[in-house]
Order: C-alpha cells, then structure tokens, then sequence
C-alpha cells in the first residue's frame, strides 16, 4: 500500500480522501491555495503545501505546483477528487510521467472518454444500451446530415464531442433548422473546446438521469455498485440524489449493471467510475462516462456498504478488487442533499463567516462537510459546503430521517439552500419518487 498520498483538490471531497488514507494508514499531503489555509483538511494532513493564489487556475489547476508539492513532500500517489484536474488526462499522463501513481483511470481512458464520440463507440461495441444517434462525428455535407436526422426523427440533438455535462448542445426541432444548429453548435464548440467535432441524437424529451457506479481493478475484474437517480437539478448543477434510483427492478439493476460492467472488461478500465444514462419510458440509453469519483458517491456507500474512495485507492495501489459480484447487496434506500453556500430564493452565491454551526445526527445520518463554527467560506470556489446524506429501510424512512435532519441543521452568517431542500422533501411528486430531469426548473418557474 501507498506510504502517503497527496490530496489535489478541497473541501469536502479533501476531508473525505483524507478519512480514507488514515483509515488505510496512509499519510497525506494537503495542497491548498492561499485563500484555503483554514480548511479542516489542512489542519487534519500530515503535511500542507500551498500551491497558489486563490484563483484556481493559479492553483487547484496549476500542474507543476501540484506535482512540485508532490516531489518536495515524497508522496507516492495523488488523488484528484472531482472537478478540477480530476478528469483533465494531461495531468494524469504527467503525473504518471514524474513517476506518481494517479488514482484514477489510465490517461488513455480518460482521453477516450473526454471524446464523446470516442466513448459512446465504446460503449456501442461492448453492448451498453446507447442514444439513437449518428453513431460518430457529423460531416459537412447538409444533405447527408438531413439523412441522418430523417431516419432518427425529429426532435433531435447536437452535441460538441468535447462538451459534457450540458456544454456545447442544441436541440433541433425541423429540417430547416439543421444545417445552420449543426454549423453554430461546431463553431461554437471549436472555440470552447479547441474541437469542432460534433454527432447527434434523438433528442429525449422527458428523460430521469440514472447513473451505475462501477469499480475495476487492474487485474481484469470490474463489478457494479448498482445506480443512482440524479434526476432533481437546476442548471446541470445536481441539488438532490438517491440510491437505488426509484422503480428500477432488480432485473435492470442486474441487467444494465452487468453491461457497464462488461463495457470496464473490455476496454480495461480501472478505477472507480460512473455510466450515466438517460432513462424514459422503461429503457436506458448511455450519454457519457465520468472517470472519477463522484460527489453522490455517499448513497451507494450507504446501500452497499462498500467505501468507493477507499476502493480507488486499492485499486491504485495494485491490489484486487475487495468484492466480487456476487459478494454486492443492496441494503434500503439512501438520499443526498448537496447543501450549498447560497441564497435560496435566486441561487447567488453566500459566501462568508459561518458564525453558529450545529451540525444534525441521529441513525443513518452522515454529514460529508469540512465546514465549522468560525469556517469563513470563500468567495472563489464551488458554492457546496457539505453534503447531508440519511439512509433508512425504505425511501420512506430516508425520506423522513433526512426530513429531521434537515430540520436540526443551523448554519448562521450565510445563506444555505436548506430551505429549497425542506420545500423539495414536502413535495409530492419528489415523495412519490421518478420525477425527471425539468422538474426542479418546472417547479422554480411556477
Ligand atoms: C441529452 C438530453 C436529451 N436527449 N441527450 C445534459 C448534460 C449532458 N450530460 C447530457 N445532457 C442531456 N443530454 C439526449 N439525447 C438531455 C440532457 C439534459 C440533461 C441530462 C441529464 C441531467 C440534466 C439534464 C438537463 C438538461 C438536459
């Protein structure tokens, strides 16, 4: 195992590698930037680097003063979290190159699935369930185009093979529209990705977002954590997940599970990762694939009992997956609120000093915060300040416990979005469960 891990990110998901390596014994190196000296993180890490000045290009993307911190301090591996250079395969292949170990996918891997295009031919081949589509890149020619767009059916989407996570997309809804949404959707793609490829899909009108969770490891096995629903978001920004995603059987747990799965085989994947889908009217069909640990990962934690970060960094250091298949149960329902640093009513960010803070417990509550009493939040960064996540028997009992949970947090001196959250777990149709992507926006219009 790793004798010390540096930790390349902040907040909330920091803490939580951290949690990970002293659970394993590993020591770690926190890098942080000069607005972030306060972080709990820093204080709780063997070693502390800062890497910068505040603004993130400066420092959480700065490389060499990532890779400097990791050479001066002797760590071994690094761990990226989300965001920032998590999925960035340039950093991976130069961390590779100064001979740490990356805890994530092969850059290769993350390269293939940066390319839209690339991943969903993947995935194609290995038989995950896809988006009626072009099945690869758009050419120039309209009537070609035309040809395409006539035999999936209108309405249909564009989308930037260098975008993901909604950058880069146009809905079309006519034939007369297509040539001139094809020709901004490239032009706009090549100036915000360096790539004017684009393809296209059937465009879902009314989809739920479902994601599977799978691990593999670098001996050729992979398994599923089966999925999870993220459905309730505003402005591609996830405010609200759950596991196992509401109505979905056991047979298709099994069933696309096994596939995602599969898909990891074939291409030798290794590492955590996520398959995420768009499912309606029964069927799922594969979008993209995130190479890294996600901020949701709690509720499958919750259900199956597996600690996903720890397993990355099992994984990393060369070792056999902990569980087979058929050792994977999933156990009740568990649901996540991201609590973010922000005004409820129109979303602007709250930055500040956290002047009381009490923090809600009881059974089958966790809080994934690196937030405290005194805890200036600072301007620069994401708004979520922590994630409270309940678990319970039944999505009812979840429901409730998160309910309480809720209900006990005080966090004064700044705006949260708890009382977005307190109106979403008194709303019907969030309580009857499969509520789909528009939803929340639905319900903010109103
Ligand atoms: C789609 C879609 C409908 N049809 N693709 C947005 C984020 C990116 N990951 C893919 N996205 C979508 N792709 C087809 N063929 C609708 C969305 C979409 C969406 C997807 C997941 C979660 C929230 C979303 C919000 C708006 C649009």
């Amino acid at each position: 195992m790793f004798d010390k891990i540096l930790i390349a990110n902040r907040g909330e998901i920091a803490l939580r590698i951290l949690r990970a390596c002293r659970e394993l014994g590993i020591k770690t190196v926190a890098v942080h930037s000069e607005a972030d000296r306060d972080l709990m993180h820093v204080r709780l890490a063997d070693e502390s680097v800062c890497i910068g000045p505040p603004p993130s290009t400066e420092s959480y993307l700065n490389i060499p003063a990532i890779i400097s911190a990791a050479e001066v301090t002797d760590a071994v591996a690094i761990h990226p979290g989300y965001g920032f250079l998590s999925e960035n395969a340039d950093f991976a292949e130069r961390v590779e190159e100064s001979g740490f170990v990356f805890i994530g996918p092969r850059p290769a891997t993350i390269r293939m699935m940066g390319d839209k295009v690339a991943a969903i031919e993947a995935m194609q081949q290995a038989g995950v369930p896809c988006v009626p589509g072009s099945g690869g890149p758009l050419g120039n020619d309209d009537s070609e185009n035309l040809r395409i767009a006539r035999e999936i059916g209108y309405p249909v989407i564009i989308k930037a093979a260098g975008g993901g996570g909604g950058r880069g997309m146009r809905v079309v809804h006519s034939e007369a529209a297509l040539p001139g949404a094809i020709a901004l959707t490239r032009s706009e793609a090549a100036a915000a990705f360096g790539n004017d490829t684009v393809y296209m899909e059937k465009f879902l009108e009314n989809p739920r977002h479902v994601e599977f969770q799978v691990l593999a490891d670098e001996h050729g096995n992979a398994i599923h954590l089966g999925e999870r629903d993220c459905s309730m978001q505003r402005r591609h920004q996830k405010v609200i997940e759950e596991a196992p995603a509401p109505g979905i059987t056991m047979e298709q747990r099994r069933r696309i599970g096994e596939r995602c799965a599969q898909a990891c085989r074939d291409i030798g994947y290794r590492g955590a990762g996520t398959f995420e889908f768009l499912y309606e009217d029964g069927e799922f069909y594969f979008i993209e694939m995130n190479t890294r640990v996600q901020v949701e990962h709690p509720v499958t934690e919750m259900i199956t009992g597996v600690d996903i970060v720890r397993e990355q960094i099992r994984i990393a250091a060369g070792e056999p997956l902990a569980y087979r298949q058929e050792d994977i149960t999933w156990r009740g329902h568990a649901v996540e609120c991201r609590i973010n640093a922000e005004d409820p009513e129109t979303f602007l960010p709250s930055p500040g000093r956290i002047e009381t803070l009490h923090v809600p417990g009881g059974p089958g509550i966790r809080v994934d915060s690196h937030i405290y009493a005194g805890y200036t939040v600072p301007p620069y960064y994401d708004s979520m300040i922590g994630k409270l996540i309940a678990h319970g028997d039944s999505r009812a009992s979840a429901l409730a416990r998160m309910r309480t949970a809720l209900s006990e947090a005080v966090i004064e001196g700044i705006r949260t979005n708890i009382p977005l959250h307190q109106r979403l777990l008194a709303d019907a149709s969030f309580q009857a469960g499969g509520t789909n992507i528009h939803y929340l926006e639905k319900l903010l219009e109103g």
